[in-house]
């Protein structure tokens, strides 16, 4: 497909810095955007999401929008409700206005967090498990993908929902071995989900595929993404340090990890 213009929101945090890398081989170029000013990019937009003057700017003659903008872990309500909530609403409404059609939606595994981690056999779990968000960071991202929903019915805008699992250059737990999405994957999902033909709002998992895998990608395969990478050269290394997972921790026992206890903690 024919290179596209994407506005990258989030473009200076972890996944923002990892994407702004990769998504130009995949032939998109990236208009940056972020309340953050991001060093040695000089054309960066610094805007928060609350400013909706500065998102009709931004949005303006993109093709495409890719939005990581956001609190990307627990935090009180009000800060919840004002990046997360209400700046995808400011975005999705800017994108309206503009006539921007397809948005890559960054939602988490923390929507479906309390969802039971598959054990011995277990089938993996789906892009259609019920909601049962751990935080209400997990909330606002169920916002978030019901805002895509709405928003294709009413609006016809498109919206590729990822279910991110955890995309760091290496995964940094046990449980991140079973949802790690290697930075190289996330380009290939978010290049796919870019790209792919009348996704509607489609709800995938994001990940790569990994030997001790949780998500099913079957949604995610649907767009075109062939996962390519896999956790399992990390394992004899996070293992020896922490331990195999205990089923009797709910902070073990769950997708969302230490979410669905309070405060989380590092490393997830
Ligand atoms: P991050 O916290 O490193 O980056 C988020 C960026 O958003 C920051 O640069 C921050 O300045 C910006 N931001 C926050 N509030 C803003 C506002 N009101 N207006 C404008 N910019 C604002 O998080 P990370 O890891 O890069 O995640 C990016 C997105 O992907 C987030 O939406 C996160 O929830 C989601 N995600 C990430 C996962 C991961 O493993 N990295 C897993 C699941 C979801
Ligand atoms: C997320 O949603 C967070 O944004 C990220 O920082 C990781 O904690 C990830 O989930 C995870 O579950 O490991």
């Amino acid at each position: 497909p024919a290179p596209r213009t994407v506005l990258l929101t989030g473009a200076a945090g972890g996944l923002g810095t990892l994407m702004r890398g990769l998504l130009p081989d995949h032939g998109h170029e990236l208009r940056l955007l972020d309340m953050r000013p991001i060093d040695g990019e000089p054309d960066a937009i610094v805007a928060d999401l609350a400013d909706r003057d500065a998102l009709r700017e931004a949005v303006r003659g993109v093709d495409a929008i890719v939005h990581l903008a956001g609190i990307s872990l627990e935090s009180s309500f009000e800060k919840i409700l004002r990046a997360n909530i209400e700046g995808t609403y400011n975005l999705y409404e800017a994108a309206r206005e503009e006539g921007v059609r397809r948005i890559v939606f960054a939602s988490s595994n923390h929507a479906v967090g309390y969802t039971p981690r598959p054990q011995d056999g277990d089938p993996l779990i789906p892009a259609e498990t019920p909601r049962r968000p751990d935080t209400y960071y997990g909330l606002s991202k169920c916002f978030g993908e019901d805002l895509a929903q709405l928003y294709w019915e009413k609006h016809g805008i498109e919206t590729v929902s990822v279910r991110i699992g955890s995309c760091f250059p290496e995964p940094a737990s046990v449980r991140m071995l079973s949802i790690w999405m290697s930075p190289a994957d996330g380009a290939r999902l978010f290049h796919a989900a870019l790209t792919a033909e009348n996704v509607g709002h489609t709800v995938v998992n994001g990940s790569s595929r990994n030997t001790r895998q949780w998500l099913d990608l079957t949604s995610a395969r649907a767009l075109g993404y062939e996962p390519q990478d896999d956790s399992e050269q990390y394992a004899e290394k996070l293992i020896a340090e922490q331990g195999e997972l205990d089923p009797d921790n709910p902070a073990h026992s769950s997708l969302g990890g230490p979410f669905v206890t309070d405060p989380p903690i590092w490393p997830y």
